[in-house]
């Protein structure tokens, strides 16, 4: 069975591309033993200094590819905000870094609804890169889902944005649908239901 290490330190997209894994049935299961970086022993803060969603995937993958020679995908996703210019973008992990907040949701999202605050034009998506380096190829595969910023915080659940992540068609939350709901409708479903179709061609 071919192992392929999964590029992030983020525990909900690991949860959620699991989910997205094993719903997609058994084929890729039986070729592919998807691995995190804590079972390769990885614990590096792996630099994500592009300005594309897709320079940042790949920095990741290439980072598991030449420190511990592994098959890999990774995954860079963000916010972005149409009335804001497509902020916070490849930003968003560390929008609320100005403030002194490093990696904290919370901080971004009370940055960003204060930003919005007069803004009447909420559209905004999320988008997922997902880069594979696989047998000295590259692939990618990306997804995105449309929808509004709320004025609030509705919901608990997910992560990061979801609080404040309203999708086209909707009126909960991404926080409110629980992550069956979310998974089949969002920007790394999308992605990852690409990456599955591609790796079952193997
Ligand atoms: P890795 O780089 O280790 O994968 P990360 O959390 O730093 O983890 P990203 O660099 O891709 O991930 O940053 C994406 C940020 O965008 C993430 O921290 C969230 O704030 C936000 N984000 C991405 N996907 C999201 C989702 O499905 N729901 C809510 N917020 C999301």
């Amino acid at each position: 069975m071919k192992k392929i290490v999964f590029a992030t330190n983020n525990r909900h997209k690991i949860e959620e591309i699991s989910a997205l894994l094993n719903e997609c049935g058994s084929e890729v299961g039986e070729k592919f033993e998807i691995l995190s970086l804590s079972d390769i022993g990885c614990t590096a803060d792996i630099p994500e200094t592009s300005e594309t969603f897709s320079g940042n995937a790949l920095q990741k993958a290439e980072y598991v590819k030449t420190h511990f020679d592994y098959d890999c995908f990774a995954d860079d996703s963000g916010l972005e905000v149409r009335a804001l210019g497509m902020a916070p973008g490849v930003h968003s992990a560390r929008y609320a870094a100005d403030e002194g907040f490093d990696h904290d949701s919370e901080a971004n999202m009370d940055k960003l609804l204060s930003r919005m605050a007069k803004i009447q034009h909420r559209e905004a998506q999320f988008r997922t890169v997902i880069v594979l380096l696989l047998d000295g190829q590259m692939f990618e595969f990306e997804g995105i889902c449309k929808g509004t910023i709320a004025t609030e915080r509705m919901g608990s659940g997910g992560f990061g944005y979801d609080p404040i992540f309203v999708p086209e068609g909707h009126e909960e939350s991404f926080a409110q649908m629980g992550m069956e709901a979310k998974n089949a409708i969002s920007h790394r479903g999308k992605a990852v239901r690409q990456l599955v179709d591609f790796l079952k061609t193997l």
